[in-house]
């Protein structure tokens, strides 16, 4: 494979789509020698066939405001991949979003959702549209028009959505609805399902636990563990609040956490009914953290920063990508950080690895580390086809082992003669290798 020409050719067919290059660079750079070494894949095409999508629907939503006015958003679900199981990848509800944001997500939706062991494809979906300031009918009102398109493309055998950025519990149960009234189904065609109406016992804290509990897993493979470290956290939603959770619960400090107007430094950890205000602070429908400095005395307010420049053991990015650069990266060298484990999607830029690569600190790609939320959602489709719900302990139980078995194929395929882990490497090649096999074996459609 020629790494090079494949990208400036898909640059010529993808023109501007630059989140999408780059997720797409950093599988193709791990996965070059065990492609080449494997010419089958080669005869077969699988790199030309593995970045185009299988289909991109695009599709107006209007929708109407409380004022009685006529808004117009944009729609997507990009079905990238489905050759190890049913197209699954999550919305994302937020004003950035476009078709280069969303296929960089529904790319790296493949190798994480292969990495899960469980039989799920690669997709991801969305709109442009804000949530932020919306009332709960303008939100209902969005959600059933997004519906109206999106339901003719998806299936609990065909494409299973669920949140993402935006995305949460409210706008699943507004998306769902729609979807029951459209095909008179009840049937388990979205994760992230309310508890009483199908959902899984800890999907919401998954994505979260899933991250700290592969943190533990990379600090136990170097001897040391999450009790007495300082964590920073970057973000206030859903990943960020079950990351704070379990890695306080396993005895380590949160002292920061961040949303867009800056970060909340709070030295004495955030724990106790701190997290629960997280909770408050998301539902605000609001897009700032700093009333958590009003609501408790002792912490501070930081405008405009990263938490990245706060002295840490262990780095939780859990809010956007490319949000942690090479300039973050080097501050967290600086203070002695020995960790950084990505929660949220693509969140360090490339040479924001390749600092913290260089410098020999453990570091876990998204696609691995937040692997568990997607794997939760899994669970949920499992009990869904069973007509039955597990206990709290069951979820829990399966989703650790899943993030341990994650970390286990990250070692296999990532570790180098001088015994430093390259996760990004591991994980990249591990799931990679069960698509593109999958897609060997299913013939060329
Ligand atoms: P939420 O909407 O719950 O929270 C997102 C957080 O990131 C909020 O704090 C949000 O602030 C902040 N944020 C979003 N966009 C920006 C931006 N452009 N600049 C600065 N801050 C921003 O989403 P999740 O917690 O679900 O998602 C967080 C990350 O984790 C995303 O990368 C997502 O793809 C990833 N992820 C989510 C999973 C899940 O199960 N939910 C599973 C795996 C990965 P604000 O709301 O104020 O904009
Ligand atoms: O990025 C992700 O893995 C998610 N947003 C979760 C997707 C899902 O289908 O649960």
């Amino acid at each position: 494979m020629d790494i090079k020409k494949v990208l400036s050719d898909l640059e010529k067919r993808n023109p501007g789509e630059t989140e999408f290059l780059q997720a797409v660079r950093e599988v193709l750079e791990s996965i070059i020698d065990v492609y080449n070494a494997n010419p089958q894949f080669e005869a077969a095409n699988i790199i030309e066939r593995l970045v185009e999508p299988d289909r991109v629907l695009m599709f107006k939503v209007p929708w109407m405001d409380d004022r009685g006015q006529v808004n117009v958003n944009r729609g997507f679900r990009i079905q990238f991949n489905n050759a190890i199981g049913p197209y699954k990848g999550g919305l994302r509800f937020h004003p950035s979003v476009n078709l280069s944001i969303l296929k960089f997500l529904g790319f790296e939706q493949i190798f994480k959702n292969s990495l899960t062991s469980l039989p799920m494809g690669g997709a991801k979906g969305g709109s442009d549209f804000n949530p932020k300031g919306k009332s709960n009918n303008e939100i209902m009102r969005f959600c059933q028009s997004f519906m109206l398109e999106l339901w003719r493309v998806i299936g609990a055998e065909v494409d299973v959505p669920a949140g993402d950025i935006g995305t949460g519990g409210r706008e699943i149960g507004f998306l769902y609805g729609m979807y029951k009234k459209l095909t008179h189904e009840h049937t388990g065609v979205i994760t992230g399902k309310g508890i009483d109406w199908g959902g899984s016992l800890i999907r919401p804290e998954a994505t979260g636990y899933g991250v700290v509990y592969f943190t533990s897993e990379m600090l136990n493979a170097r001897g040391e563990s999450l009790k007495g470290k300082t964590v920073a956290v970057s973000g206030f939603g859903n990943v960020a609040w079950g990351a704070v959770k379990k890695a306080t619960e396993l005895g380590a400090k949160v002292v920061t956490l961040s949303g867009p107007d800056g970060y909340i430094f709070d030295p004495e950890g955030i724990s106790g009914a701190k997290i629960d205000y997280m909770l408050e602070l998301r539902g605000s429908n609001e897009d700032i953290v700093k009333p958590y400095a009003d609501e408790f005395s002792n912490s501070k307010f930081v405008e405009g920063k990263h938490p990245w420049e706060v002295k840490c053991d262990i780095a939780l990015p859990c809010a956007t990508q490319n949000e942690l650069n090479k300039e973050d990266a080097e501050s967290l060298v600086r203070n002695g950080c020995i960790c950084v484990c990505e929660g949220a999607n693509m969140p360090s830029t490339p040479e924001a690895i390749e600092v913290i690569q260089r410098n020999k600190i453990l570091f876990s790609p998204g696609k691995a580390s937040n692997a568990g939320g997607v794997a939760t959602s899994g669970l949920e489709m499992t009990q869904n086809s069973m007509k039955l719900n597990w206990p709290r302990e069951e979820v829990d139980t399966r989703l650790h082992q899943i993030m341990r078995n994650i970390h286990s194929s990250c070692l296999k395929y990532g570790k180098r003669p001088d015994g430093y882990v390259d996760y990004v490497k591991g994980a990249n090649i591990a799931g990679f290798l069960k698509v593109a096999n999958a897609m060997l074996d299913q013939g060329v459609i």
